[in-house]
């Protein structure tokens, strides 16, 4: 039994929060012997944190890495040694299990680890003194000196490395000032990976950190493929539809499933947002009758349900620029050049003159915050199915085709998609 680790991108939208948990949903039900889990691999946005809250979906619980952890080797003993056993009673355990390192407890509290040296360094030293062993003494007085512990966070390398200096046979794990189990040297022969699923995305820099020590089992994803090596076959269902929650739904059904009430939900949820409520070019009819087919099992109303999520987004004025931009920030690198693009969803542009201002300054921040070569952000008002392009300053810029309405600010009247619309357009002008 493996766990399996389902991700969307970071800086997550609906999109990705979504199909994340609804394909763990489907992969739970078609392949019981493993364990899906779906996460998100980076913090939330407000907006879509409020979204949700007003949705009433749970979010995937936060995952930092996926680099192999100390916790992820460690040994937790099942047996019950007290510091105030015998050494002969310790040692009928020892033949039964031949550890070469096991935790000590005192009244059930962690005390020590004791090794096999700590046993033969004192039988040899007895033996060269008195040429006999007269008394048997209590676990407790033969332990040597404790090594500091390590932390079941610490890195698999790191937790190797501790053992690369000195004779240590073991060391007890910690999680904060408590003890949850001990590490051998022979718990670090092998680098554990973790399985992972990447939903939404398919490129190492939008994904979960530590990406690259694990193994990648499948993608499914609707944007271009820009995907790395991977080191074992895998499934990918690369679809160019609008939304990566449509393609989980076609797999329910290709797999002979209706996905529950709930699951429906989550979905139907994704594509309303990813589409921008099926208005975004992007949308295919596949998109259109899977949203209604989900709308009607739920009994949802899709337009209400559409207009319902984006009231609730707020405008930009009063938002925080930094945080406004970041909520949905993918970089990519072409031509040699990192580029960085946000966007946003309004239900207006007519007041855009009060923050373009502020945004644009504060773009050019995020462009050096993240050592970027262009930032761009691209405000788009569903309603309208209209959007405006902030840049930094950028040589390419001139080459973009679009009318400039004021210094660093472009019209772009119809275009709603960053993915299709915009980013051939960016990778053109450079
Ligand atoms: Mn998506």
């Amino acid at each position: 039994m493996a766990e399996v680790y389902i991700t969307g991108h970071r800086n997550p939208d609906l999109d990705s929060l979504c199909s994340a948990l609804a394909y763990a949903d489907l992969k739970n039900l078609t392949d019981p012997d493993n364990t899906y889990i779906p996460v998100r691999c980076s913090h939330m946005g407000e907006d879509i944190r409020t979204l949700l809250q007003v949705l009433e979906i749970d979010a995937p619980e936060y995952m930092r890495n996926v680099y192999p952890k100390v916790s992820d080797v460690m040994l937790t003993s099942g047996m019950k040694t007290e510091a105030d056993m015998s050494l002969s009673e310790c040692a009928r355990l020892i033949t039964e299990k031949t550890p070469s390192a096991f935790p000590i407890f005192d009244k059930g509290e962690f005390y020590g680890l004791l090794s096999i040296d700590d046993i033969s360094i004192w039988t040899m030293k007895n033996l060269a003194d008195f040429g006999e062993i007269t008394e048997i003494p209590q676990v407790r007085d033969i332990m040597r000196e404790q090594a500091e512990p390590l932390q079941a966070d610490d890195s698999f390398e790191d937790g190797k490395n501790a053992f690369l200096n000195g004779s240590k046979r073991g060391l007890a794990v910690f999680r904060g000032d408590e003890y949850v189990g001990y590490v051998t040297r022979r718990c670090f022969l092998n680098t554990p990976r973790y399985n992972v699923i990447l939903v939404d995305h398919n490129e190492m820099s939008q994904s979960i950190k530590g990406l690259e020590t694990a193994n990648i089992l499948e993608i499914i994803d609707h944007h271009r493929l820009n995907a790395m090596k991977t080191s074992i076959p895998l499934f990918i269902d690369a679809e160019p539809l609008g939304s990566t929650c449509t393609i989980v739904y076609q797999l329910f059904l290709r797999n002979g499933l209706r996905p529950s009430l709930k699951t429906a939900r989550i979905l139907l949820t994704g594509i309303v947002a990813d589409t921008l409520i099926l208005k975004s070019p992007t949308t295919t009819q596949t998109d259109i009758g899977s949203a209604y087919a989900l709308a009607a099992m739920c009994r949802i109303d899709l337009e209400e349900y559409g207009r319902k999520m984006f009231s609730n987004i707020e405008g930009l004025k009063s938002r925080d620029p930094a945080e406004a931009i970041s909520s949905d920030f993918k970089t990519y690198s072409e031509k040699n050049m990192k580029i960085g693009i946000g966007q946003c969803e309004v239900t207006t542009l007519k007041d855009m003159n009060d923050y373009c201002g502020i945004y644009l300054e504060t773009l050019n921040d995020v462009k050096k915050k993240n050592g970027l070569d262009w930032a761009l952000l691209m405000i788009t008002d569903v309603i309208s199915e209209h959007s405006i392009l902030l840049s930094t300053a950028c040589k390419a810029e001139k080459q973009l085709p679009y009318s400039v309405t004021d210094e660093h600010v472009y019209d772009m009247p119809g275009v709603m998609s960053r993915k299709k619309q915009l980013l051939p357009e960016i990778i053109n002008a450079l």
